[in-house]
């Protein structure tokens, strides 16, 4: 090690503190997909109650929807009792009336991911999950891959994370409760126990939904954010982010009482 050259101990550095992180998170408490802004609330939560807490985000930046504000105007807006989740964060808001607060989206994203790794989540970035694992009818870990070797569609198998909860935060298309209800065949908790389908535009009931549809969905999987209202039908809310900070701290809730059990 001390007659390395510079090159084989920055590489060497990368590598083994890697694989150390990769390996001590090949059982996880709970696994999640998508690092959004529920997610992120519930990574958070969960690892500040002890538990080993994976969160896999196919994009580079992990932070989800949050980073654009609405239509790229970087500012957010939050309701007041919401707001208290984002100071426990040590994010800053600023009071707009009318029950609003606003915030700066590139401090709300940074804030949100650094408030979760703070906490002991860990979270493996450029990381998609392309399938579940189910062991005897329970929803039982993920199956993960390198973003870019899916996007380039290339013949790669994947690795496997044995979870005993996954958490589907991966917003507008709940893309792990797709793969429980259309690959795997089984029925989840919603109306017609399956997928009914994010209806548009009403943000008042939209964000009401959000919180009431977050929720377990069958054994080992549960849903958040834009996901969970896409399961049971809710409506879409637009650039108003407090229904998915409750939903994320809801369900860490749920989780955390079910693996207490
Ligand atoms: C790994 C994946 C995978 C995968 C997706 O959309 P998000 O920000 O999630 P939420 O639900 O916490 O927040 C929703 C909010 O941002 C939003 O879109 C709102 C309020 N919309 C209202 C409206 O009317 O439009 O983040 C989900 C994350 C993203 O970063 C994806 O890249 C990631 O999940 N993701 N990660 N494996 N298979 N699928």
């Amino acid at each position: 090690m001390n007659n390395a050259t510079m090159e084989e101990q920055i590489s060497g550095a990368i590598v083994r503190r890697f694989f150390k992180k990769f390996e001590s998170n090949l059982a996880v408490d709970v696994a999640i997909v998508g690092a959004g802004p529920s997610g992120l609330v519930a990574a958070h939560d969960l690892a500040s109650m002890g538990f080993r807490v994976c969160v896999y985000e196919s994009k580079l930046a992990p932070g989800g929807g949050t980073w654009g504000g609405g239509m790229l105007m970087n500012e957010v807006v939050v309701q007041d009792d919401a707001a208290q989740i984002l100071h426990e964060f040590g994010i800053r808001t600023e009071p707009y009336g009318g029950g609003y607060h606003t915030l700066d989206s590139v401090e709300m994203a940074s804030g949100l991911i650094f408030g979760a790794l703070k906490a002991g989540a860990v979270i493996f970035n450029s990381v998609r999950v392309e399938d579940v694992v189910i062991h005897e009818g329970a929803v039982s870990g993920v199956v993960i891959n390198w973003n870019p070797v899916a996007r380039l569609e290339m013949h790669v198998d994947p690795l496997v994370v044995v979870s005993r909860a996954l958490l589907d935060g991966t917003g507008h298309p709940s893309e792990i409760v797709s793969k429980v209800v259309n690959k795997a065949g089984m029925q989840v908790d919603s109306p017609t126990g399956g997928i009914l389908g994010e209806k548009p535009m009403w943000m008042e009931d939209g964000e009401r939904t959000t919180v009431e549809n977050t929720k377990r969905l069958c054994p080992g999987l549960y849903a958040s954010g834009m996901a969970a209202n896409n399961v049971q039908g809710g409506f879409r809310m637009g650039p108003i982010f407090g229904g998915m900070l409750k939903s994320g701290r809801k369900i860490a809730k749920i989780i955390a009482e079910d693996l207490s059990k």
